[in-house]
């Protein structure tokens, strides 16, 4: 598996609506895939980043540039994406950078051996529940429009973000318009602290699926001291970097679901070490979105058909964010994605999409 060269591949994708959070208004999908190219085959892997670092630290020029003057200049032409995670184990941070290399990496040899993404992984669901993220509304009356409509849409969970000053009201008006049966949860984005639990404690009677990343991203000791006083679970999305602080989070008691995005914990092969932890521990996962195309879409829904992912996740059709995706798009089938069966993550860039898009294409050589 000779790899010949690398090439950085970057443009954007307009959202079809605006997605408004704790920290500000993503309107556009920056994109940034890492295509490498042997002789036999090629692979591609998405940059999770978004284009600022309001999220994590890392953000889509950040993670370019750390790709390009970082990590590639480890590789070796016959490196693979197991013995990148081992060449990049010193290098601290990078992980939304060390996710994308690693996913093409993957996916090129993968494609190699004829097996796909689901198959290496071991995933045992052909198809994976869908859940929709819902960004703040300004009013009552959009908030039930929009989630009345991804509901006919067939979606099976919803994900409401909230705020302070924005979140008891929206989670009481959704469960009273769309009764108890509802699968439901909330994500504050780390914009709470431990002064709010008496005024979260609210939220214990609306029976969430559970409350996701409540306080601040480095506050472990919080978050086990919130889970004494609140009811809801709680589920960890930033805090948790790598199997070894998923590991630390659990013994402390500070979160008892964990969001498992592949981007956010360097890659793919440490996704997986997090589900089989947490499958060990009888701890559900889902799998988190951050509105990747249908690349991206496609090797995290190879992920969420592992065994432990037993809550919806946020994984929608293709079409809740963007008109045209850039690979053949996902649709929604009676609430559920197909997971894709072909060889690597099944799904590459359409050409004539990719092209309309006027890609900027910079073209890295590897060290022999
Ligand atoms: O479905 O892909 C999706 C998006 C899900 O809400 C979503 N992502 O905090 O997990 C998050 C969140 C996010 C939104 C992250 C905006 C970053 C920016």
């Amino acid at each position: 598996m000779v790899i010949e060269r690398i090439e950085l591949v970057r443009t954007q994708l307009p959202l079809v609506e605006p997605f408004v959070t704790s920290y500000g208004i993503e309107t556009n999908r920056p994109v940034l895939y890492v295509h490498v190219i042997g002789a036999e085959e090629e692979g591609w892997g998405e940059c999770a980043a978004l284009s600022h670092s309001l999220y994590t630290s890392e953000d889509v020029d950040s993670c370019a540039h750390a790709i390009e003057n970082l990590l590639i200049p480890l590789l070796s032409p016959t490196t693979t994406a197991q013995e990148f995670i081992t060449l990049t184990s010193s290098l601290q941070g990078h992980y939304m950078a060390k996710a994308a290399v690693e996913a093409a990496l993957l996916d090129y040899q993968l494609r190699l051996q004829g097996v796909s993404f689901a198959a290496f992984l071991g995933a045992t669901q052909t198809r994976v529940p869908s859940g929709v993220a819902v960004g703040l509304q300004p009013n009552a009356e959009s908030l039930i429009k929009t989630v009345g409509r991804f509901l006919k849409d067939g979606y099976q969970r919803v994900k409401l973000k909230i705020e302070p000053g924005n979140d008891i009201e929206p989670v009481q008006i959704v469960r009273s318009e769309f009764g108890s049966k509802l699968l439901l949860q909330v994500d504050t984005n780390g914009s709470y602290t431990l002064e709010d639990a008496p005024h979260l404690s609210q939220l214990d009677e609306f029976d969430l699926l559970l409350i996701e990343q409540p306080l601040a991203e480095d506050d472990l000791m919080g978050h086990a001291e919130l889970a004494k006083r609140i009811h809801t679970p709680i589920c960890l999305d930033e805090s948790i970097v790598s199997v070894a602080t998923a590991e630390i989070a659990l013994d402390m008691g500070a979160c008892s679901v964990i969001n498992i995005k592949p981007g956010r914990v360097g890659g793919f092969l440490e996704a997986k070490k997090i589900h089989d932890l947490c499958l060990s521990r009888s701890i559900p996962v889902w799998c988190g979105g951050m509105f990747e195309t249908g690349l991206g879409r496609a090797a995290n829904l190879a992920l969420a058909a592992l065994p432990g992912f037993t809550l919806p996740s946020d994984l929608s059709a293709s079409r809740r964010y963007f008109e045209t995706d850039i690979t053949t798009p996902f649709e929604l089938i009676d609430g559920f994605l197909e997971v894709p069966q072909g060889h690597g993550f099944g799904r590459t860039p359409l050409p004539e999409v990719l092209a309309g898009l006027a890609p900027q294409v910079t073209s890295l050589t590897i060290p022999m």
